[in-house]
C-alpha cells in the first residue's frame, strides 16, 4: 500500500459529505494489508464535520477483493489474525460515525463484496458484476462475508456462488438484493454522492439508530427487539432536532412525501 492507494476527499458547504476512494487501479483496487489497515484508518479518523461518506474505486472496477500476491505467504496462525484484521477494519465501515454508501461498477469479488456489503447503501451501475471467487480458488471469505453477505442474499444464493463460482450481472444483483439501487452506465458514484448528500441532511439520531440499532435488532428475538426498539424510539424522538422537524411539518415548512 502507498499513500497513493486511497484518497479522503470532502464535499459539500460544511464538507458533510466524506469520499473514500480506492486508488489502486492498475491492480483492480485489490486490498493489501496496508490498504485494509489504511480503510480502517480513515474510518476511524473522519473529520467532525462529516455526516454521510461514498466509498468508490477508481478506474472500471470496484475492487477485485483480497490481494492475491499476498496471500501465499501466511501459515494458519496468521491467517486467523489477518481474518480478523479484515472483520475489524469492516466493522469500522458498518459501525463507524456515519452512513456509508458504495458506488459499485465492475467487478465487486471476494473481499471486495465484503467491504460493499459493510455498507449501508450500495448504488450499482449496470457494468457491475458481483463473484465469490474464493471457492474456486480453494479459500474461504474472511473479511466477514460470511456473516454480512446471508444477510443481503441468503444463505442459500451465497452457496451457490461459492460452490458454483455463480457471477451475478447487475439487474440481478439488484433482484437478489445485492444492491438497493441499479443506475446507467458510469452514473454509480454520481447517484451515491447524491444519496449520502441527502443522508447528511438527516437527524443526527436517526442516521445513528439505522446504522447501528437497526442491524442489532434485526439479530434479536423479536421479544427482545420490540423493546430494543421502544427504547430506541423514545430517544429519537426525545431529540431537540426530532421535535423541530416535526413542528416544521406541522406547520407546513418541511417537504410532504411524494408519490413515486
Ligand atoms: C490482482 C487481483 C487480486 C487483479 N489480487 N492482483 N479476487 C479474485 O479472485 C479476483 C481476481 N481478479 C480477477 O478476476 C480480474 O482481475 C478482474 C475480473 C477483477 C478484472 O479483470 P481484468 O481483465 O480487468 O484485469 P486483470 O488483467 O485480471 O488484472 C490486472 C492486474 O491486476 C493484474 O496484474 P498485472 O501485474 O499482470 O497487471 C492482476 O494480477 C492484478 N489483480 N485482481 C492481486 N485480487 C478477506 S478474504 C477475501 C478473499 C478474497 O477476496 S479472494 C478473491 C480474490
Amino acid at each position: 500500500m502507498t499513500k497513493k492507494d486511497i484518497q479522503l476527499e470532502l464535499y459539500g458547504d460544511t464538507s458533510e459529505v466524506a469520499v473514500i476512494r480506492l486508488t489502486r487501479p492498475k491492480k483492480r483496487n485489490a486490498i493489501n494489508d496496508g490498504l485494509i489497515l489504511a480503510i480502517r484508518d480513515l474510518f476511524e479518523k473522519l473529520p467532525k464535520s462529516v455526516r454521510a461518506a461514498v466509498i468508490d474505486g477508481e478506474g472500471e472496477h470496484f475492487c477485485a477483493g483480497l490481494d492475491l500476491s499476498e496471500l501465499q505467504e501466511r501459515d494458519a496462525a496468521q491467517g486467523v489474525f489477518h481474518s480478523r484484521m479484515w472483520h475489524a477494519a469492516l466493522e469500522h465501515v458498518q459501525y463507524g460515525p456515519v452512513p456509508v454508501v458504495a458506488a459499485l461498477h465492475g467487478a465487486v469479488v471476494g473481499g471486495g463484496l465484503e467491504l460493499a456489503s459493510a455498507c449501508h447503501i450500495r448504488v450499482a451501475d449496470e457494468t457491475t458484476f458481483y463473484a465469490l471467487p474464493e471457492g474456486s480458488r480453494g479459500i474461504f471469505v474472511g473479511g466477514g462475508g460470511a456473516v454480512r453477505i446471508p444477510r443481503l442474499i441468503g444463505t442459500a444464493r451465497m452457496t451457490d456462488m461459492m460452490l458454483t463460482g455463480r457471477v451475478y450481472n447487475a439487474q440481478d444483483g439488484e433482484r437478489i438484493g445485492l444492491a438497493q439501487y441499479l443506475v446507467p452506465n458510469g452514473t454509480a458514484f454520481d447517484k451515491a454522492l447524491e444519496l449520502a448528500v441527502r443522508i447528511a441532511s438527516n437527524a443526527t439520531m436517526t442516521n445513528f439508530a439505522l446504522t447501528h440499532v437497526l442491524p442489532r435488532i434485526a439479530d434479536q428475538p423479536a421479544d427482545q427487539g420490540f423493546m430494543t426498539e421502544a427504547m430506541m424510539a423514545a430517544i429519537a424522538q426525545s431529540a431537540p432536532e426530532a421535535k423541530d422537524r416535526v413542528r416544521a411539518f406541522l406547520e407546513g415548512r418541511a417537504a410532504k412525501v411524494q408519490k413515486a
